[in-house]
C-alpha cells in the first residue's frame, strides 16, 4: 500500500485529489498538507495533515519521515494571474519548492508526481494541436517555472533515477474549490455567476480559445499515470491532456441552455488576456493516450450538465 503526501492539498486540484488518493490507499496513508491551516470540517479530516511550507526543506524532510511517505503529489504552487503579479514570490515557491521537495525524494527515495501546465508553452509555439515534443519558450513567470520544473523532473530521473511523471494540464473546470489565481479561472467563475446572478463578466475576450479538462478527468489522469506501466513511458515530464476546446463565447451560449436568461459581458484584464494570448489554443494528447491510455470521459455537454447539477444543489445547500 502507497504512503502518500500532498501538498498544496486545499487548493483546486488538492480538494479533489485526496479524497480520491484516500478511496484508493485509505485515509491513514493518505497525508494532506498546505501552508494555509485546515478549515473545519474541509478535506483534511479524515486523514492525517500536517503544515507544510514546500519552500522548508525540514518541514518537508520530517513530514516524509514521520510518515514514511513513498510518494508525494507536489500541487503546491502559485498560478500564473498571481504569478504576474508577485513573480519573486511565484519563483521562490515553483522552482525553490519543487526543488527542495525533490532533493527530499531523492534522499527517501519517492515517486514525485508534479502538474505542469498549457503555460509552459509560449508565442512560438505552434498553436493549434500543440505537439507533445515542440518549442517551449513561454513569456510568463509561471511558464518560466513549469518548463523549468518539467525538466528539473526529467534531470532527477536521469541522474538519480527517481520516479518523477507529470501532466500539463489545461484549464480545469470544477465545482469544489474555487481557482487559485489562474488566467482559466473564468471557466470556474462562469457557473458561480450563472446559477447566483444569471449574468457573468468575463475578463477574456469572447473569441479566446483554451483547452478546458473536466476535474473528474483530470483526476482520473494523474491517479492513472501514477500507477502506469513505467516500462511504457516514452515521455514522463510531462503528458499534455486534454478534452474540448472552448472560448467564453462557446461556454456562455452553452450554460444558457440549461439557464435560460443568462447574459455574459466582457470587461477585458489585459494582463490576464496577454497571458491567455500567448497560450496554445489546443493541445495534441496522443501521446498521454498511446504511453498510459489516457481518455477522458466528460465531453462538453456532460461536463456543463454535471457542472450545473452539483453546483446547483452546492449553492442551494448553502443558502439553507
Ligand atoms: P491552487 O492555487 O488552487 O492551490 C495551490 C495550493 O498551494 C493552495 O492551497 C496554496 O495555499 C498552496 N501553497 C501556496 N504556496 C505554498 C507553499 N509555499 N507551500 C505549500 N503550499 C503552498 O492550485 P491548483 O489549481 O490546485 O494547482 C495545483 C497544481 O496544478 C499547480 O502546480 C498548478 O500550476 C497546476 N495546474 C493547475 C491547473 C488548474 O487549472 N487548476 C492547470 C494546470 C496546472
Ligand atoms: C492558470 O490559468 O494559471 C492555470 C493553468 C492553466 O495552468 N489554470
Amino acid at each position: 500500500m502507497r504512503k502518500v503526501l500532498v501538498t498544496g492539498s486545499l487548493g483546486q486540484i488538492g480538494s479533489e485529489l485526496v479524497p480520491a488518493l484516500r478511496k484508493r490507499y485509505g485515509d491513514a496513508n493518505v497525508v494532506a498538507s498546505d501552508v494555509r491551516m485546515m478549515p473545519a470540517g474541509s478535506i483534511g479530516a479524515e486523514g492525517p495533515f500536517e503544515y507544510i511550507d514546500c519552500t522548508d526543506m525540514r518541514q518537508i524532510q520530517e513530514a516524509i519521515r514521520k510518515h514514511r511517505i513513498d510518494t508525494i503529489y507536489h500541487l503546491a504552487a502559485i498560478l500564473s494571474a498571481v504569478a504576474e503579479e508577485k513573480p519573486h514570490i511565484a519563483w521562490s515557491v515553483n522552482m525553490g519548492g519543487l526543488y527542495r521537495i525533490l532533493e527530499v525524494a531523492r534522499q527517501n527515495g519517492c515517486a514525485v508526481f508534479m502538474p505542469s501546465s498549457i503555460g509552459a508553452f509560449g508565442p512560438t509555439t505552434p498553436r493549434d494541436r500543440t505537439p507533445q515534443d515542440t518549442i517551449q519558450r513561454p513569456t510568463t513567470m509561471y511558464g518560466v517555472t513549469k518548463v523549468a520544473g518539467e525538466l528539473l523532473c526529467d534531470y532527477y530521473h536521469l541522474r538519480f533515477g527517481l520516479d518523477t511523471r507529470g501532466v500539463r494540464f489545461p484549464g480545469l473546470i470544477s465545482n469544489v474549490a474555487l481557482p487559485g489565481g489562474g488566467t482559466t479561472d473564468y471557466a470556474v467563475e462562469i457557473f458561480y455567476e450563472a446559477i447566483r446572478h444569471r449574468h457573468y463578466t468575463c475578463f477574456l475576450k469572447p473569441e479566446t480559445e483554451q483547452d478546458m479538462l473536466y476535474m473528474p478527468d483530470a483526476i482520473q489522469a494523474i491517479l492513472n499515470l501514477m500507477e502506469a506501466d513505467p516500462a511504457r513511458l516514452k515521455h514522463r515530464n510531462s503528458f499534455n491532456v486534454t478534452n474540448m476546446t472552448l472560448t467564453p463565447a462557446i461556454l456562455a451560449e452553452e450554460i444558457r441552455r440549461h439557464i435560460p436568461g443568462f447574459t455574459i459581458d466582457y470587461e477585458i484584464d489585459p494582463v490576464r488576456q496577454a497571458i491567455a494570448d500567448s497560450w496554445p489554443n489546443s493541445l495534441d494528447d496522443s501521446a498521454a493516450r498511446q504511453e498510459w491510455d489516457w481518455s477522458p470521459e466528460f465531453d462538453f455537454e456532460t461536463m456543463t450538465r454535471d457542472m450545473i447539477e452539483k453546483l446547483s444543489r452546492k449553492i442551494k445547500r448553502a443558502e439553507e
